[in-house]
């Protein structure tokens, strides 16, 4: 029964943070411990972790390596925590998360279990109002998204899916429950970096895998193991020297790119260097060269290389074929890396199909059907990715001035100035949005460092007693075309089919989202723009 004496629930904040995964557990802990804040983080999951409390699938393992897949901002923390393996698992990564929260005491400041619907502006008051699917509202001048660039997932509309007798995932949705694989006929569409991960650990729990693969991709190595006592304690002694390496190059990772062209060294001398690096294992393999990304020749010799490790890993050469079929220059989709994965279809109870040479027609009761046959099964797997980057930012439903829609501004693409701000939006901030590095990155890095500069740009406000700060609009221009500028000189747009272009989501405007420019070039850049008052940015008091 309804308490009559209950009236809505409308609380005043100074600022309110959507999301509890890395960007907003940080978030409020700069904005209520640093600048002494009353803040409010709205967090859909029921605990903290974001994209990590929902990505639990099987094999879901990170691909960074564990000692720069850290938050860096306590030596104290850094050094107090211990990393089992070269790249964390997801319940590991839950565990470093949880043990954030308590070590910080955030969990106060989180409402959990709590989906934000709608984001509205007032002009007059210059206030956000979020409103809760719970119908609670919740107001404050600042609001910041910290919902993460991969967290809207993206289950394709294939026709009969309703009908599926069997149960269906998307791995971005996984229960918190087992999955039983165990006797099953499992079908996996997706071949992306998650069923890359998912692919040989689902192999080995059921009866039977089918693997449905639409765009055939490079995967190099993890090459994972325990780390050693050794290297935990190197790790512990160069808390600096690792976050000086993570901020000082082009992705954030704890490597820098060689300094050297594929053209620099003979063939034979390049093999051994493809070699080496596929030994060692990880997104390293990215680094061998300076030119890969850029030199569309050199890409072909890394692109040959991985071909034929294919080639030689697989035995059928019928199905090493089409796994080796890849249309895209090397790294220009985000690569993957592997713990078994071309080994996995040597396995009896593996096969591949072709969606691209037999496209799924529709799922019937006992499985997918595609042109050419039925295949029947009793569990489907959506490896299928996400509405990335801008996916989670729309379906907040946010309004700025004049009830103007997200949806409505971002209708040809994402534009913002510097991945942060958004004209007609005063006072919202996005972390990691949009035309910032971002998933270019590693994301603790890019999500450090936006956190941080959030939080000295509300400090300066406070402190001028300004309290509105948007873009302006010749600034959004002008950033959005140094965005296309950084691409184009890169492969990267030469991959049609890459959820960094947006072309995973049927409809979605083709437009290169993230800042390909390099997250050191990236830092200097919004560096010079908080030095110079805030350039671009109209401040009002
Ligand atoms: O998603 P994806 P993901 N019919 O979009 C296919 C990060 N990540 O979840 O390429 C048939 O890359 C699609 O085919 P195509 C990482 O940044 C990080 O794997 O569109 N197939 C593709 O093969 C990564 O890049 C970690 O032709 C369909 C696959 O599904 C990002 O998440 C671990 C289809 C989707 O691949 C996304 O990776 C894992 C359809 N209708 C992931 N629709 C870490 O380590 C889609 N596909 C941190």
């Amino acid at each position: 029964m309804p308490d009559i004496h209950s009236t809505p629930t409308q609380r005043e904040y100074d600022a309110l943070i959507i999301g509890a995964g890395f960007a907003g557990m940080y978030q409020l802990l700069c904005l209520r411990d640093r600048l002494g804040l009353n803040v409010q983080v709205l967090e859909a999951g029921k605990g903290v972790g974001g994209t990590w409390y929902w990505n639990r699938y099987p094999g879901a393992r990170c691909d960074s390596e564990s000692h720069a897949y850290s938050y860096t901002f306590s030596k104290e923390l850094y050094e107090d925590w211990d990393w089992s393996e070269r790249y964390p698992e997801q319940p590991e990564i839950m565990r470093y998360m949880n043990h954030v929260a308590d070590r910080f005491d955030l969990r106060r400041d989180i409402q959990f279990d709590t989906r934000v619907v709608g984001a509205r502006y007032n002009d007059a008051s210059n206030r956000w109002t979020v409103t809760t699917g719970a119908g609670e509202t919740l107001i404050a001048p600042f609001l910041i998204t910290a919902v993460g660039s991969l967290s809207t997932a993206n289950v394709p509309a294939i026709p009969g899916l309703e009908d599926f007798a069997g149960e269906w995932y998307h791995t971005g949705q996984w229960p918190h429950e087992d999955v039983d694989f165990a006797g099953k006929r499992v079908g996996l569409v997706g071949t992306g970096s998650t069923g890359i991960q998912a692919i040989p650990v689902i192999a080995e729990a059921a009866a039977h895998l089918t693997v449905f693969q639409r765009t055939a991709n490079y995967s190099v190595p993890a090459q994972n193991a325990p780390l050693t006592a050794e290297f935990k304690q190197w790790v512990k002694d160069s808390h600096a020297e690792i976050r000086h390496v993570t901020r000082a190059n082009t992705n954030g990772q704890a490597f820098y790119i060689e300094d050297r062209s594929v053209w620099d060294v003979t063939p034979e001398q390049r093999n051994a260097l493809y070699d080496a690096a596929w030994a060692k294992g990880g997104l390293q393999f990215r680094g061998v060269f300076r030119d890969l990304l850029f030199d569309k020749a050199a890409n072909d010799t890394a692109s040959t290389f991985l071909k034929n490790k294919i080639r030689q890993i697989v035995n059928d050469s019928a199905t090493a074929e089409l796994l080796a079929d890849i249309d895209h220059p090397y790294a220009a989709k985000r690569p993957p890396i592997d713990t078994g994965y071309f080994e996995t279809f040597n396995r009896e109870n593996v096969s591949l199909v072709s969606v691209r040479a037999t496209p799924i027609e529709r799922i019937v009761p006992a499985g997918i059907r595609t042109t050419e046959t039925e295949y029947p099964l009793d569990i489907i797997v959506f490896a299928t990715g996400f509405d990335a980057m801008t996916g989670p930012l729309l379906r907040l439903d946010i309004r700025g001035r004049d009830g103007l829609s997200l949806r409505e501004a971002w209708a040809t693409g994402p534009r913002t100035y510097l991945g942060l701000q958004v004209v007609g939006f005063p006072n919202l901030f996005t972390i990691t949005g949009p035309g910032s590095p971002s998933v270019l990155t590693n994301m603790p890095v890019a999500i450090e460092q936006h956190v941080e500069w959030i939080t000295d740009c509300i400090a300066h406000l406070r402190t001028k007693g300004a309290t509105r700060i948007e873009p302006a609009a010749e600034a959004v221009d002008n950033w959005v075309a140094q965005v296309n500028t950084a691409a184009n000189a890169t492969l990267l747009p030469q991959a049609s089919s890459s959820w960094y272009l947006g072309a995973n989501v049927p409809g979605k405007p083709r437009v290169f989202m993230p800042y390909a420019g390099g997250m050191a070039r990236y830092r200097a850049i919004c560096d010079e723009v908080a030095a110079n008052g805030y350039q671009g940015f109209a401040l009002s008091y």
